[in-house]
C-alpha cells in the first residue's frame, strides 16, 4: 500500500558550508529521501556515465578538505537540497518539475575542469575540481545556479542566445543569490554576488556582482540594441543588475557584511522592495509570462503584469518594477 522509508540525517563536513546535515538513506548513500531521491554520484575524474553513487560504512561524509572525494559529495548535496527546500517552501514547487522527482548530481568530473553545467538530458547537474583539484565548483550559490538551469528548461524554456539567453542566465543567478540568502549559512552568507567562494579567478574575486555586473570586467550594466549578440554570461548583467535595484534599491548599501553601489543608466533613483518580492515576481513571471523567445522588452511587460496581478495597478510594487527596469535602460 505504501512503502517506507527511515529517514536519516547524516553529516556533511563540507567545503564551503561548514558542518551540514544531508539528507542521506540506510546503510549508508548520498540519497536524499526526503526531497525526490536526489542522489550525488562520484565520477572520480571521468566525464561520462554516472560514476558511483557515494556510499559509505557511516554517515558522516567528507573532512571538509578537497582532497577527501566525499567532500564536495557533501557540498553538492547540500547544495541541491537547499535549492529544492528554497523552491518547495518559498514557492510551492516540488522539485524541478514540480512532480517530486529530484535530479542528480555528480561531482569531481574531469582533471582540475573549471566549471559545472546542467544537463536536460540527463536531468543532472555536474561539477568539476576546479584549479589544481582544489576548489570544486560546488558552493551554494553554483549549485542553485545550475539546478535553476533545470527549472528555467521546463517552464519558460528561454533559448540560451541572444537577450533570451542573457535572461537564462540572470534566471540561474537570481536563484542562486536567493537561495543562498535562504539557506541563512553561517559559513556563506547570502550575498548579490556569484562564485564568491570557488575562486575561479585565482585572485579572490567573485565571478559576477549583481549591483553593478561590469565589475567583472565583461558583463553589462544596461540594455543596449545589441545586447544580444554578447556572451550569456554577460547579457545576462541587465536583468542582474534590475534585480539588485528591485530588491535594495540604487545607491550604496551594506547587507550581511559585504558592501554594494549601484547605479542607475537615467541617474535616477530606484527605491527597493525587498528580496523576497522582488523574487516572487521573478519566479511568477518565469513560469506564467516567458517562453522561450522573450527577449528585455518581454521581461519588463512580463514582471510588471505580474506585479500588478499581485500587488495591484499603480502599487509601489508595479512603479518599483519599472523603475528598475528604466535604471538598467529597458523601457522609462
Ligand atoms: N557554468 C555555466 C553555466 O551554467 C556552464 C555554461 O556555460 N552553460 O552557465
Ligand atoms: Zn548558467
Amino acid at each position: 500500500l505504501y512503502e517506507w522509508q527511515a529517514v536519516h540525517n547524516g553529516t556533511g563536513n563540507t567545503q564551503y558550508s561548514g558542518s551540514v546535515t544531508l539528507g542521506t538513506a540506510p546503510s549508508y548513500t548520498l540519497t536524499d529521501t526526503t526531497r525526490g531521491n536526489h542522489k550525488t554520484y562520484n565520477l572520480n575524474r571521468g566525464t561520462s556515465g554516472t560514476g558511483t553513487l557515494f556510499s559509505g560504512p557511516d554517515d558522516v561524509w567528507g573532512n571538509g578538505t578537497p582532497s577527501n572525494l566525499e567532500t564536495a559529495g557533501a557540498d553538492a548535496h547540500y547544495g541541491a537540497a537547499l535549492t529544492w527546500d528554497y523552491y518547495k517552501n518559498v514557492h510551492g514547487r516540488s522539485g524541478i518539475r514540480g512532480d517530486g522527482v529530484g535530479a542528480y548530481s555528480r561531482v569531481h568530473y574531469g582533471n582540475a575542469y573549471v566549471n559545472a553545467f546542467w544537463q536536460d538530458s540527463c536531468f543532472c547537474m555536474t561539477y568539476g575540481d576546479g584549479a589544481a583539484n582544489a576548489k570544486p565548483l560546488t558552493s551554494i550559490d553554483v549549485a542553485a545556479h545550475e539546478m535553476t538551469h533545470g527549472l528555467t528548461s521546463v517552464t519558460a524554456g528561454l533559448v540560451y542566445s541572444g537577450e533570451s539567453g542573457g535572461l537564462n542566465e540572470a534566471t540561474s543567478d537570481i536563484f542562486a543569490a536567493a537561495v543562498e540568502f535562504y539557506a541563512n549559512n553561517a559559513q556563506d552568507q547570502g550575498d548579490y554576488l556569484v562564485g564568491e567562494k570557488i575562486d575561479i579567478r585565482g585572485n579572490g574575486t567573485p565571478l559576477r556582482y549583481m549591483d553593478k555586473p561590469s565589475k567583472d570586467g565583461s558583463s553589462k550594466d544596461y540594455w543596449y540594441s545589441g545586447i544580444g549578440s554578447v556572451d550569456v554570461h554577460y547579457s545576462s548583467g541587465p536583468a542582474n543588475h534590475w534585480y539588485y535595484l528591485l530588491s535594495e534599491g540604487s545607491g550604496t548599501k551594506t547587507v550581511n557584511g559585504v558592501n554594494y553601489d549601484s547605479p542607475t543608466s537615467d541617474g535616477l533613483p530606484v527605491t527597493g522592495i525587498g528580496r523576497d518580492k522582488a523574487s516572487l515576481i521573478w519566479f511568477k513571471a518565469l513560469t506564467t509570462k516567458f517562453n522561450s523567445s522573450t527577449n528585455y522588452a518581454g521581461a519588463r511587460t512580463g514582471t510588471v503584469a505580474v506585479a500588478t496581478e499581485l500587488y495591484g495597478a499603480g502599487s509601489p510594487e508595479v512603479l518599483a518594477v519599472q523603475h528598475a527596469w528604466a535604471g538598467v535602460n529597458v523601457g522609462t
